[in-house]
């Protein structure tokens, strides 16, 4: 069973002034999509077939050697893509509220103290392209970083909330990290992410 782009879950310019509409047609009508275009032949005819994607990713070391690095790169920019737009939404933003809220101050002391490390590791730290999530790790909630198209899945972390810190995401709108970290408080929708923290941490 072949994977297929699953659709926006908004308007293409609904995330508009924060990600404006061209960035987000290019970035999920066209990278999403090459990112699927690449991963159903990789996993034709094996016994990944037909396997969620997640499952994939959490059993990379299964895979074939001939096809892991392509179903690493190319199923995790799926699954990732996946997970970054549909925790988007317009006119959200804010804070989370119940458990998460909860788990966030445990784990941060505070949202602000969160939303800086947040921001410190992957509009700083991390060189190169690649991810920052906020992550369940089995106890509590920690900020991680992934290389590439890799996730915290197949570190054995529970992915809550991820950025995507390619440059295709957020430039040519923003120069800078920084302003993109900023944009992108605006448009997260928190009840998203705590419906993952509740599935994950259950
Ligand atoms: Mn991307």
């Amino acid at each position: 069973m072949a994977y297929t782009l699953p659709p926006l879950p908004y308007g293409h310019n609904a995330l508009e002034p924060h990600i404006d509409e061209r960035t987000v047609r290019i970035h999920h009508d066209q990278y999403h999509q090459a990112y699927i275009d690449r991963v159903n032949p990789a996993l034709k005819d094996t016994i990944w077939d037909d396997k969620p994607i997640e499952e994939v990713l959490k059993n990379l070391a299964s895979i074939p050697d001939d096809r892991r690095r392509t179903v690493r790169n190319m199923g995790g920019g799926h699954y990732n893509h996946t997970l970054f737009f549909e925790a988007l939404a317009p006119s959200c933003g804010g804070e989370p509220s119940g458990a998460l809220a909860a788990a966030i101050n445990a784990s941060f002391g505070s949202f602000a103290s969160f939303k800086e490390a947040f921001t410190q590791a992957g509009a700083k730290e991390l060189f190169g392209a690649g991810w920052a999530w906020l992550v369940y790790n089995g106890k509590g909630l920690e900020v991680t970083l992934t290389a590439n198209q890799d996730n915290p899945i197949s570190f054995g972390k529970v992915p809550l909330l991820g950025i995507d810190v390619w440059e295709h995401a957020y430039y040519p709108q923003y120069l800078s990290r920084k302003d993109y970290f900023e944009a992108f408080w605006h448009i997260v929708n928190w009840a998203k992410v705590a419906e993952r923290f509740a599935a994950a941490a259950r």
